[in-house]
């Protein structure tokens, strides 16, 4: 690459942070200028187009493209591996009893020796002749990252319903406001980052979700300068989405692990959240029983108390533990282990409630504070090890 050449090109995008400063030149004693990383799950259909658009425009460069496939059904990875023989540049990386996008986007990273690394999808959604103008921005302005927005100007998203538009929209804002990250399209997941950029704060990534850009930028150790670059988000070429409601759960795991998850783990707040709502569920249960005269209030606070306790379970089952979800025949010793763990709570939630009342002679609402809070804990810790296996 001649610098001279990159130097006179206009700067596309935001200026995020200040570039660091003696970045300007490519690795020299590196063998490549860069890697290609392209996480695939059932991309079968499309890996062949992918490897043929990204060796036309990389060409001049020396580089890689690494396939890091979840042992796709389609048997993607064997197509890769038989397409290596007509492309050399070509690796493949397959992973076995693992799924996640973030998670095969940082190991793919990881694998190669070369100073830079981009991330595109497999499915040519992303615009790979923008790839040549990112790496000439990240060394002509020194930066250590180039992302790719479609919300920066000249960029778009194609043919995207409404829908999918305004829910987009809605967690760009959302994970702005809670992660302080300053990027038009912190949602991206077509960038080029400095492989030991990435090194450097590997350690504090979550590896959660679909959202890697996003647990790049808002992982702890000081901002990263970078700079974006419009694009437009084209159609899927072939194949089916991935995107399903685990990966909304995925996000608000991702947004809780980088706020409030700093000092308290994120399953715990999950756990709790569906604690508060199983009060609710309580109440409602109590009121519609007992109120209306049906039952004692002894026979009454027992029924809502099952009713919560069910509910609580299912609800923990499909949000909290979306990612080791309970199916068929598990669910009946699951719930018996949750009723279980929330009866011994329940003893434990009073006892400490009644000792900080009457012998330490706290406030009441602190003392059943302390009880909420001492029950729920081991409601929580008990679960997450017996229940859901998490040990
Ligand atoms: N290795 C790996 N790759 C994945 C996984 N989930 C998705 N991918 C790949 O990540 C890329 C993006 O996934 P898509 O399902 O296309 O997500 P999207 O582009 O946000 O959504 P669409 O616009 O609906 O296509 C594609 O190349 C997928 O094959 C996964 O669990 N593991
Ligand atoms: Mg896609």
């Amino acid at each position: 690459m001649k610098s001279e050449d990159i130097a006179a090109k206009p700067v596309v995008g935001q200026h995020v942070v200040a570039p660091r400063q003696n970045q300007h030149q490519p690795d020299k004693a590196a063998g490549l200028d860069i890697a290609i990383v392209v996480p695939t799950y059932n991309e079968s259909q499309n890996v062949r187009k992918v490897i043929s658009v990204l060796s036309a425009v990389l060409t001049p460069l020396r580089f890689e493209i690494i396939f890091v496939d979840d042992n796709s059904p389609d048997r993607t990875a064997d197509i890769v591996r038989d397409l290596a023989s007509e492309y050399p540049q070509v690796r493949c990386l397959q992973r076995v009893g693992r799924r996640g996008l973030s998670s095969a986007a940082i190991e793919g990273m990881l694998a190669t020796t070369a100073p830079v690394v981009a991330l595109i999808d497999g499915d040519l959604q992303h615009d790979e002749t923008a790839l040549p103008k990112m790496l000439d921005i990240l060394y002509s302005e020194g930066v250590d990252m180039v992302v790719g927005s479609r919300y920066a100007e000249g960029g778009g998203f194609g043919d995207w319903s409404q829908n999918r538009r305004r829910l987009s929209e809605l967690a760009t804002r959302l994970s702005k406001r809670m992660t302080g990250v300053e990027l038009t399209d912190p949602m991206s997941g077509f960038f080029l980052i400095r492989s030991n950029c990435l090194r450097e704060r590997v350690g504090d990534l979550t590896g959660v979700g679909y959202k890697i850009l996003l647990d790049i930028l808002s992982a702890p150790g000081g901002k990263i300068a970078l700079r974006e670059v419009p694009y437009e988000f084209r159609e899927r070429e072939a194949g089916e989405s991935k995107l399903d409601n685990k990966v909304i759960l995925e996000f608000i795991e991702l947004l809780l692990a980088r706020t409030i998850g700093r000092w308290i783990p994120t399953k715990f707040i999950m756990f709790a959240m569906v604690g508060a709502l199983g009060i609710v569920v309580h109440m409602v249960v109590l009121t519609l029983l007992f109120r209306s005269g049906f039952v004692s209030f002894a026979a009454g606070q027992a029924i809502a108390t099952v009713v919560a306790m069910t509910t609580n379970f299912f609800v923990n089952n499909v949000f909290t533990y979306f990612d080791r979800q309970l199916r068929g025949w598990q669910l009946l010793p699951g719930w018996a282990t949750f009723c279980a763990a929330s009866a011994v709570g329940a003893v434990a939630n009073l006892g400490i409630a009644v000792y900080l009342f009457e012998t330490m002679d706290t406030v009441w609402f602190l003392s059943a504070l302390g009880g909420v809070i001492v029950g729920s804990a081991w409601n929580y810790a008990v679960t997450a090890l017996y229940t859901w296996k998490t040990g």
